[in-house]
């Protein structure tokens, strides 16, 4: 049944490690394209081609792939944490297609192979905070999202983006309770989208996205908590107002719509100040966007971030 990303199977063991040694055989050269393999006759394991992002990434230790692929988000397969990882086969990928239109120039419908030719892709190790006070490490692999929206040519009009996931009511198990309103949305204003370190991801540790972690191209959004990185994308749309979405639809109160990593802003049933990192004991200090300030503080300049959260 669980054939994907079978955990402590040789195979993701033997792949971590590698990933490993050939990062510190990498360091210093910092743009040299790298191939891991190119065994492409396996969609499941196939294996991505990619460039190493230092400019954006962090040199913390990365978390493993099992951490990774067992404690997840993804309440089309559960609500719970290792429910993603249990459920991972009932999302069903092949033949992927994924929109982009509304205030644009050129709408179009890509497949997933075409779009990831099209892009050059590279790994950004970003940190994942989810609003639940937990955080990982990742090595992504992707390309930036304002790539994709310079291809469709967006109106000036456009002053939002709205995704949308997947909706398979037949063979994801979540959906068939209202627990969210299905599909899961979420949005970002443009310029929030068109910031480098917003990237949409097709893999991480160097081979495609395992099913539970939003196979085959998710959103990441690293300054922002978890829930606005949205998985299982299937379209995009330029809009003028801002978009709903799912978290804020289903608790307002909770969940805003820029939902900014804060540890200042806290969470109305807990506190946002630390967070435990997967596969550690002691808490840590939340750093204001994650960490990203150097970035992304710009873009909310003169706004009150205790009224928009
Ligand atoms: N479609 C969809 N995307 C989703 C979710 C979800 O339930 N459905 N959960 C979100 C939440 S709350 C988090 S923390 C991240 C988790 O990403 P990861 O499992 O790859 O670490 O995915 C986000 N994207
Ligand atoms: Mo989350």
């Amino acid at each position: 049944m669980r054939k994907k990303f079978i955990l402590d199977s040789e195979n993701d063991v033997t792949c971590e490690a590698l990933f490993k040694r050939r990062r510190d055989i990498i360091k210093g050269i910092i743009s040299a394209p790298f191939v891991l393999s190119t065994n492409f006759s396996n969609a499941e394991n196939k294996h991505l081609i990619f460039q190493k992002d230092i400019k954006y990434s962090t040199n913390e230790q990365t978390n493993t792939i099992k951490q990774i692929t067992s404690y997840n988000n993804f309440y089309e397969l559960g609500s719970g944490k290792r429910d993603p990882m249990i459920n991972a086969n009932s999302l069903k990928t092949d033949n992927w297609k994924l929109t982009v239109d509304g205030l644009v120039e050129k709408p179009q419908t890509f497949d997933l192979d075409e779009l990831i030719k099209k892009f050059t892709l590279e790994e950004r190790i970003y940190r994942l905070r989810c609003v639940e006070a937990w955080s990982m490490v990742i090595p992504w692999i992707g390309f930036e999202l304002n790539k994709l929206i310079k291809l469709v040519k967006p109106l000036s009009s456009a002053k939002y983006i709205s995704f949308q996931s997947i909706l398979d009511r037949e063979n994801l198990p979540g959906q068939r309770r209202e627990i969210l309103q299905w599909p899961y949305r979420e949005g970002l204003r443009i310029d929030e989208a068109n910031n480098p370190l917003t990237i949409l991801s097709v893999g991480l540790y160097g081979k495609v996205l395992p099913n539970q972690n939003g196979s085959p191209i998710r959103l990441v959004v690293p300054w922002k908590y978890g829930f606005k990185s949205i998985k299982s994308i299937v379209k995009i749309s330029l809009v003028s107002e801002e978009p709903e979405t799912s978290w804020n639809l289903e608790t307002p109160n909770e969940y805003g719509f820029y939902s900014n990593v804060n540890p200042y802003v806290n969470h109305p049933r807990w506190s946002q100040k630390r967070e435990r990192r997967i596969g550690e004991f002691r808490k840590r200090d939340t750093e204001m966007f994650n960490g990203y300030s150097e970035f992304v503080s710009s873009l909310y300049k003169g706004m009150d971030l205790k009224k928009f959260f």
